[in-house]
């Protein structure tokens, strides 16, 4: 099956789901507030485009990844690769992707509740991840996990995979690298802001002022908000998972992550419904937020 790393965005009314990060429960609540059945059907022909990060840190990986690829399958949902299902296709164990590996997830002592995967059903989803998109695109709108990044889009269609085309860049970064006097800093940026298949699944970053203690060490580089700089088609993304529900992006962009991804430190604290940390979706073209609880803003 030949497919492309920039592809056409359906037609039609959709909803765009932010990082589920294998919440599998809040998932299902929200499809039906957004009036979907199980299957994916919707009364109205709507459909879901999800933008990545299905995976880590919730309670079941495995049954989000087994309904996304059912609904993707039977065209009534798309999905854009997240820099989580790059680490799992690039074999990279994270702290919070043990779940891939059969593996328990614990933090400091506490084992996070999380299903496992096992011989049978690993294939499968790298299967999947491997015919995922980077990016999607229509005339009106764009979905990208990350950051979109006009003068890249064209280099997602020199690779037929993600994996053979990050090692195609890594490579060339790597080359010019060598024959430079860059320091270490300038070309661990280098390769993040100059690999389409970082920047675009995991956002361009720069080199902090002073360096900062964080997450266990010395960090020499932060995230840049690209979107205030992002005069374009509106696009759709998740990634900078929002904690205190404060909007990111500008007139044209719009982040859809509220943060579902760490529900489980609110459930370890005794939390069973009113959650802060939420799953939500942008209706398109109404621009109506909606979330796994049911409450809904226009943005
Ligand atoms: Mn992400």
């Amino acid at each position: 099956m030949t497919h492309s790393l920039l592809a056409p965005l359906l037609s039609g009314p959709l909803d765009i789901v932010g990082d589920v990060h294998g919440e599998i429960a809040p998932l299902l609540s929200l499809m039906n507030h957004l009036g979907y059945d199980q299957h994916g059907f919707h009364p109205h022909d709507r459909k879901l485009v999800f933008v990545g990060d299905l995976t880590d840190r919730g309670p079941d990986s495995l049954s989000v990844v087994k309904l996304v690829q059912k609904l993707t399958k039977a065209q009534r949902a798309q999905c854009v690769l997240g820099n989580h299902e790059l680490n799992i296709l690039l074999h990279q164990r994270k702290y919070d992707n043990g779940w891939f590996y059969g593996e328990e997830f614990a933090d400091n002592g506490y084992i996070v509740p999380q299903a496992l995967a096992n011989d049978k059903n690993r294939d499968g989803i790298l299967d999947f991840f491997n015919t995922l998109p980077i990016a999607l695109e229509r005339e009106d709108l764009r979905v990208i996990h990350a950051c979109w990044h006009s003068p890249m889009m064209k280099s997602l269609t020199e690779a037929k995979s993600v994996v053979a085309l990050k090692e195609k860049h890594e490579a060339l970064i790597e080359k010019r690298a060598g024959n430079s006097s860059l320091d270490e800093v300038d070309i661990s940026l280098e390769h993040q802001n100059q690999n389409p298949v970082r920047r675009l699944t995991s956002g361009p970053e720069e080199r902090v002022p002073s360096p900062f203690f964080a997450s266990g060490k010395t960090r020499h580089e932060q995230r840049v908000q690209w979107w205030n700089n992002y005069n374009e088609t509106f696009c759709v993304f998740g990634h900078y998972s929002i904690p205190d529900g404060t909007p990111r992006g500008n007139h044209s962009t719009f982040c859809v992550d509220y943060g579902v991804g760490k529900r489980w430190t609110e459930r370890r604290q005794g939390r069973t419904n009113r959650f802060t940390l939420k799953l939500a979706a942008l209706r398109w073209p109404e621009k109506l937020i909606v979330f796994d609880e049911g409450e809904s803003r226009q943005l």
